[in-house]
């Protein structure tokens, strides 16, 4: 395998903590990989590191102490700085981990002018990612489901891959974004995949050690059918004893060989993944069974609310793909275990560029949330564009428009992870951003999300002039927008190609079984989804939401046609006519991607040739492909309302 790059963790950015003297105090597997990064950190940069007692002779710039705080559950820590020496203090060793990347972040500050005492502690105890890598490659979907950077870290060809060392800078990586969890293998859980429940766990104890060192926790994917299909019982139902039995037993069994495995991610009765539903049992029913096994071991299941008909008749106006997570989960909430983790995708349809936030959230006062987030760039440019996402992920945390999820996501934050094998771990080097603020963000959703990318900036270009800061600013931090620009307009989604889901074809779910249509015709376009005339959808909202998505006065425009059908010459509150507007911002965004492309030439000399390559290559698609968007949707949207652009630029 090729060596991969330093992300956010050259030895650079190490310099300030690797140049001072350092005292480590505490005992226990994790404490050592503290004292391994600063001894590492030390060699690079000339530092010393005494781990253990204190030595009376010396004197210490930073000292990193085990078991002084009195918060004793929470990986927080506590960071000071007076009268020349820093300290960080943590109750726990997970928390003294975070408190020396935290220390990392801060760079030469963190030995500047006095700091006063400040303790930090994560918004919530899950922040996890989920790899959708299969063992075995899949016909269609390939190595790593929607994985646009290589191969998977973990598998390649039905065999482990061996390189566990991979796997450990990996971890590291995540550690220092704030991740604490991961969940291994994809949730559309094929025949061999399955087996890493039962004859394959020594696959998944080889990678939760690796993970272990950096105190991130695995989970697996199970299939609901694994009674059946590993177990050799007649039936899945989770009200049979032996199913029970069998869950039981092999959840036991997992942990003999995992003993802090963190439990199960399951896909059920959702794409053609099997479920409770076969045996008219409901999704509290599925889960709870489950979570039984998993109770005695401390372990939690993360049940996914994706449960939609996929095999819905175009014709059909009455079905509502955005109803159906609320439709099938708001009834069951006081239903569920307390180790039942309902896993929701953050907008009621699939990681659109635009979405409303899920109203499924707002309905489950009684039920453990954790809220699903797309890292991997499905329907956001597959890594071949440009696109920050923490903004997005910001808006919705926050609550711009919308209900914040930030308070609705109770029992944490997941992503579909965008790492892989490749050397730049991203595909795109860029893409390395959205890993990197996920896990930030997950830990504060409060931060500002373009601080986030300077600090990525920082810590990936330790040293970099001010200029290559601000070229790599310029071109990341408004680039979800420019991609919302130039794809599908004001939150209708899903103009791409079917299948594979990039770049774009305007009709190409218009007829099909998935539910997402834009239902454009000579007059207009959009989805009513209102109370008064659509699906009603709006009505799955609390107030004041449930009114605001109503009211055509209201909605915020980057929504409009996701809760209405308007006419192309509805005009917006920002004062320009629908059609008018979806000129506009095709062609702002087509050019808007072409300047990135621009100023990265700029960058030339600046950064290591394979990166500039690689990023520039990408550019170029980016480019070519923004062009075709703002073309297929401005003239599709010209053929159809036969409005001519005000600005009479080219439409074709
Ligand atoms: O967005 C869709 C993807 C599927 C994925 C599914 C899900 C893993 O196209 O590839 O399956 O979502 O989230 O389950």
């Amino acid at each position: 395998m090729p060596t991969s790059h330093a992300a956010w963790l050259p030895t650079e950015a190490w310099r300030a903590i690797g140049s001072h003297r350092t005292l480590i105090t505490g005992t226990g597997p994790l404490v050592d990989t503290v004292a391994d990064e600063v001894r590492a950190a030390c060699a690079a940069h000339g530092g010393s590191v005494r781990y253990g007692d204190p030595s009376e002779a010396e004197r210490y710039d930073l000292e990193l102490t085990l078991g002084a705080e009195s918060d004793r559950d929470t990986e927080g820590f506590q960071v000071a700085r007076r009268d020349g020496r820093t300290t960080v203090r943590a109750a726990t060793p997970h928390g003294l981990l975070h408190g020396l990347f935290h220390l990392l972040r801060l760079g030469p500050d963190a030995f500047g002018g006095d700091l006063p005492a400040r303790s930090h502690r994560p918004a919530t105890r899950r922040r996890m990612l989920d790899h959708w890598d299969n063992v075995d490659v899949h016909p269609v979907m390939g190595q790593v489901e929607r994985g646009y950077a290589g191969g998977s870290l973990f598998w390649r060809d039905g065999a482990p891959r061996r390189d566990l060392a991979r796997v450990g800078a990996y971890a590291r990586l995540l550690a220092a974004a704030g991740i604490n969890a991961v969940a291994l293998n994809n949730v559309n859980v094929h025949a061999t995949e399955a087996r890493l429940l039962t004859d394959r766990l020594d696959e998944v104890a080889g990678l939760a050690g690796a993970f272990r060192r950096y105190g991130i926790r695995v989970h697996l994917s199970v299939t609901f059918a694994a009674p059946v299909v590993l177990g050799g019982l007649p039936t899945a139902d989770p009200r049979d004893e032996r199913v029970r039995a069998w869950w039981a037993r092999t959840t036991a069994a997992v942990y003999a060989a995992v003993p802090d495995f963190g439990g199960y991610v399951v896909k059920a009765d959702s794409e053609g993944q099997p479920g409770p539903f076969t045996y008219g049992r409901n999704h509290a029913d599925g889960a709870n069974l489950l979570a039984d096994a998993l109770a005695p071991h401390g372990g939690v299941v993360h049940w996914r609310a994706f449960v939609y008909n996929h095999r819905q008749d175009w014709r059909d106006r009455s079905t509502d793909r955005a109803r159906a997570a609320y439709d099938h989960f708001a009834p069951l909430d006081g239903h569920f275990r307390d180790n039942v983790i309902l896993q929701v995708k953050h907008g009621p349809i699939d990681f659109q560029a635009r979405e409303p936030v899920s109203p499924v959230l707002t309905a489950l006062p009684a039920t453990a949330v954790a809220v699903e987030l797309q890292v991997t760039q499905e329907y956001t440019g597959q890594q071949r564009h440009v696109c920050y996402l923490a903004p997005m992920w910001s808006e919705l945390l926050r609550g711009a428009g919308g209900p914040a999820v930030a308070g609705l996501a109770t029992a944490g934050l997941v992503a579909v992870s965008n790492a892989g094998d490749d050397p730049f771990w991203t595909g795109h080097p860029l893409a390395q951003a959205n890993l990197y603020a996920f896990g930030r963000l997950a830990w504060d959703p409060g931060l500002d999300p373009v601080a986030i990318l300077d600090e990525w900036i920082g810590l990936t270009f330790p040293g970099a002039p001010a200029r290559l800061r601000q070229i790599l600013h310029d071109i990341m931090a408004g680039s979800w927008r420019t991609y919302e620009r130039y794809t599908a307009p004001l939150g209708v989604g899903f103009m791409v190609r079917p299948g594979q889901h990039y770049g774009p074809d305007v009709d190409g779910y218009e007829y099909t079984p998935w539910g997402t249509y834009h239902f454009a015709d000579r007059e207009g376009v959009g989805v009513d989804r209102t109370r008064a005339t659509g699906t009603g959808f709006t009505g799955q909202y609390p107030s004041p939401w449930c009114r605001v998505y109503e009211s055509l006065d209201e909605c915020p425009d980057e929504l409009l046609l996701f809760f209405h059908h308007v006419p192309y010459g509805h005009v917006l509150r920002n004062g320009s006519t629908v059609i008018q507007h979806i000129y506009d911002t095709h062609f702002a965004g087509a050019r808007e991607a072409a300047e990135m492309r621009r100023l990265w030439e700029g960058a030339a000399g600046l950064v290591a040739p394979e990166l500039y390559d690689r990023v520039r290559e990408r550019l170029d698609e980016q480019v070519r492909s923004a062009a075709e968007w703002r073309d297929q949707i401005n003239t599709y949207f010209f053929r159809k309302s036969g409005v001519p652009d005000a600005k009479q630029r080219r439409i074709y």
